[in-house]
């Protein structure tokens, strides 16, 4: 696999072969989402069969009306069974002598909270899977409501700010440790600024789901939930890596590696003054979510000085 990984074309060549999504999408402005599904159909190949749920990829993935946006097969699932679906479909091609790579493909309300239970299920059981959570840190498509990615202090339509709250008061949940705490072949974490980046460890997913269940979970902000201005959201991402508050790292067979090293981290500010939902925040607040973000990296960088 490490000669397959060095011979990748650059992250633009994807885009000129035949595109299995159709152009334009019913995204907000600026949302990003869209862009992540384009790069997950272009390398796991146009034969691959998506599963999606309700939320705001919905649009593009299930279609609207009786209109598809792409030639991919696809199963649209309920918010709790979507890796039990999965299962079922990989078992199925399996049996039927059909190589397929199975791929879904949701937001975090569905893969950290209501979804949570068949995932585990199905990355214990390591069913040949690639699970694949955009984490726009809240249940987006419904009305921009917390969901367990939502970081302290977020103002969401149920965490909202007032003389007496600082939006929500509760730190998230670690999903993509979690899952790596499952054991099973692959997880990483990934964002869109970082392309080439992200299409090495979905060239890796499709490899490596063939021993088992695959976890990707990319950080994917909500101009409209975030209130992030439709040109800043890429900015945003970087943003996130350049402060380790999303490190992009992976873990494969035991030996957890920091992909894309930051020699000097900024300080969080620096990409909290870019999102609307923390402007409420002040210093006291924001020294709690550096804390958090500081935390979690040094548990990072324990594991990944395990085998290093
Ligand atoms: C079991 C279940 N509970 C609630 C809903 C209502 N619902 C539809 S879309 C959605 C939001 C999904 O959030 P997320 O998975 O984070 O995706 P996003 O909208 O953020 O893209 C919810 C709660 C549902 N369809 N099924
Ligand atoms: S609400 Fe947010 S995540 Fe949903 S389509 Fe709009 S910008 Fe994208």
């Amino acid at each position: 696999m490490a000669e397959k990984l060095n011979k990748l074309p650059k992250v633009t060549e994807y885009f000129c072969d035949e595109d299995q999504f159709s152009p334009g999408n019913a995204c907000c402005p600026g949302c990003i989402m869209e862009l992540n599904l384009r790069l997950v159909s272009k390398i796991m190949g146009k034969d691959s069969i998506l599963l999606g749920t309700p939320g705001c990829s919905a649009p593009t993935i299930h279609g609207q009306n009786d209109r598809a946006w792409h030639k991919h097969s696809y199963y649209a699932c309920v918010m709790t069974g979507v890796a039990s679906s999965a299962t079922g479909l990989a078992r199925y091609y399996k049996k039927a002598g059909i190589d397929a790579t199975i791929v879904c493909h949701t937001g975090d309300g569905c893969a950290q909270d209501i979804g949570i239970q068949t995932i585990s299920g199905a990355a214990e059981r390591n069913e040949n899977i690639i699970y694949i959570c955009y984490d726009n840190e809240g249940y987006m498509n419904t009305g921009v409501q917390r969901s367990s990615a939502t970081p302290y202090g977020a103002a969401t339509s149920t965490t909202p700010v007032g003389l007496k709250s600082i939006g929500k008061t509760t730190n998230s949940k670690n999903m993509p440790m979690i899952m790596a705490m499952h054991d099973i072949p692959y997880v990483a974490t990934a964002t869109l600024s970082h392309l080439e980046d992200y299409a090495k460890k979905l060239t890796k997913a499709k490899e490596m789901v063939k021993q088992g269940f695959v976890y990707l979970h990319v950080f994917c902000p909500c101009t409209v939930g975030w209130k992030v201005k439709p040109d800043s959201s890429i900015t945003v991402c970087r943003a996130a890596v350049q402060s380790n508050y999303f490190p992009l790292w992976e873990v494969g067979n035991g030996a957890y590696r920091i992909t894309q090293p930051v020699a000097k981290p900024k300080p969080i500010n620096e990409m909290l003054k870019l999102i609307g939902k923390f402007n409420h925040l002040k210093d006291q607040e924001i020294s709690v979510l550096q804390q958090q973000s500081d935390n979690r990296f040094s548990i990072l960088q324990a594991l990944c000085s395990i085998r290093a």
